[in-house]
């Protein structure tokens, strides 16, 4: 404490998860020259479950810490949090959460496309699934319940899908409390249509190489413009896009509300 500056308290680290997730890549662009040129401070990766871990054990203690961080997300509800200012824009501004599904799958399975496509939600509706994970809930029981209490809303996703007889359908996703809330939801509601319905975690590249490729069906977690935005480019001739099924997502750094510095400009010092 005292009279140490940021970056000494901190070892220059910025507590990151996974590499191949965009809010990883963004805050390695913004300690590079192309962003705030922070050259002295590091972005240390490990995954989700580690980042969620220190932020907890640094929060306890009133230590500062810095992670990459994201809405929605339980963390904001059970910790005092505030995202660093982002003058230059490094982390984007508003971003949609996208579903894609692979070519062909409309025509070959129109109900699942039908409920994928209708599939749209709020970020209050998927922190409730993700904070009942958080206390303890299984992510299965815990999706089932946000289906039977969210009954009309669900009724607009299935609207004009048939029911079918075990139809198969793969989702794929990344292991983000995001997106294991978002797919185990909609796998909920694809399997209450009658679908057998299997879900794949993999790396955020696997996830997009997955679904443009055809070997899987469709995902739910695609960030846009910005978060994946390297990814779509790379794919988007071969996927169709379902559009938005949650508004109002945003990335950035995040600190702890008892620290004492509100934009990435003040980790120059
Ligand atoms: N996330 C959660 C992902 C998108 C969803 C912010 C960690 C990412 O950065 O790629």
């Amino acid at each position: 404490g005292g009279s140490e500056s940021i970056g000494e308290q901190l070892d220059y680290e910025i507590t990151a998860i996974e590499a191949g997730a965009g809010v990883v890549k963004a805050a390695e662009k913004a300690v590079s020259a192309d962003g705030y040129d922070l050259s002295e401070w590091e972005v240390a990766t490990s995954s989700s479950g580690a980042m969620t871990q220190e932020l907890e054990n640094a929060y306890k203690d009133e230590e500062p810490i810095i992670v990459t961080g994201w809405s929605p997300h339980w963390k904001f509800s059970k910790y005092e949090l505030e995202y660093l200012e982002d003058p230059e824009k490094v982390f984007g501004a508003e971003e949609q959460i996208k579903t894609m599904a692979r070519q062909g799958l409309e025509e070959d399975m129109p109900n699942a496309y039908t409920i994928l496509d209708q599939f749209a939600w709020t970020t209050e509706d998927m922190e409730a699934v993700m904070l009942e994970r958080q206390e303890g809930t299984e992510i299965e029981e815990a999706a089932k319940n946000w289906v039977s209490d969210n009954e009309e809303e669900v009724a607009k996703w299935t609207e004009g899908a048939e029911e079918v007889d075990g139809k198969s359908i793969e989702l794929v996703y990344v292991n983000w409390d995001s997106e294991i809330a978002s797919t185990n939801v909609i796998k909920e509601v694809l399997t209450q249509q009658g679908f057998e319905v299997e879900i794949t975690a993999l790396d955020n590249a696997g996830q997009w190489e997955a679904v443009s490729s055809g070997q899987a069906d469709a995902m739910v977690g695609a960030w846009l413009p910005g978060t994946h935005g390297d990814l779509y480019e790379e794919h988007k001739e071969s996927l169709a896009d379902l559009g938005a099924n949650l508004e109002g997502a945003k990335i950035g750094l995040v600190v702890p509300s008892y620290m004492d510095i509100s934009s990435i400009e003040d980790l120059k010092s």
